[in-house]
């Protein structure tokens, strides 16, 4: 099931430096982020082989996450923080506060059969 993974960081007088190494259980093919958003819900999709990995690098947003009738809502908001979809992860991102960036590493290229829409 999703679950958020906390980032070390290393923060000085200077700011802070989040590192993500080691931690996602594949390989990264792909890096896209999301931005310029409105009130309009996106995703609504889980994946047939893709893996993905969500920061919230700027601003806030709610991840809905649904498998097996059970739903879980992440908040992502904090640039140190990296939510992991397996791929039978159906979710919704929605309800954007403060020009959200929203940084997605996938486990595959693109592919639009990869998509669907219902959940498991
Ligand atoms: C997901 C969530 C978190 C591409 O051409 N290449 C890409 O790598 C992606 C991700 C999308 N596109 C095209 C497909 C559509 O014509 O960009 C357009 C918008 O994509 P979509 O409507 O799928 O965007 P979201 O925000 O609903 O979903 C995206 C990802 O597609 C999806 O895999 O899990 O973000």
């Amino acid at each position: 099931m999703a679950h958020i993974i906390e980032l070390p960081t290393r923060s000085d007088s200077r700011g802070s430096l989040t590192v993500l190494e080691k931690v996602l259980p594949f390989e990264m093919k792909r890096l896209y982020w999301i931005y310029d958003l409105n009130d309009e819900a996106r995703g609504k999709h889980r994946h047939k082989q893709t893996w993905q990995a969500l920061i919230c690098l700027q601003g806030k947003c709610e991840v809905v996450v649904k498998k097996h009738q059970h739903e879980e809502i992440f908040i992502l908001e904090k640039p140190n923080e990296v939510l992991l979809l397996e791929p039978d992860d159906w979710h919704e991102m929605r309800h954007f506060q403060g020009q959200p960036i929203l940084l997605v590493a996938a486990s595959h290229f693109y592919d639009a059969n990869d998509y669907i829409k219902e959940p498991l």
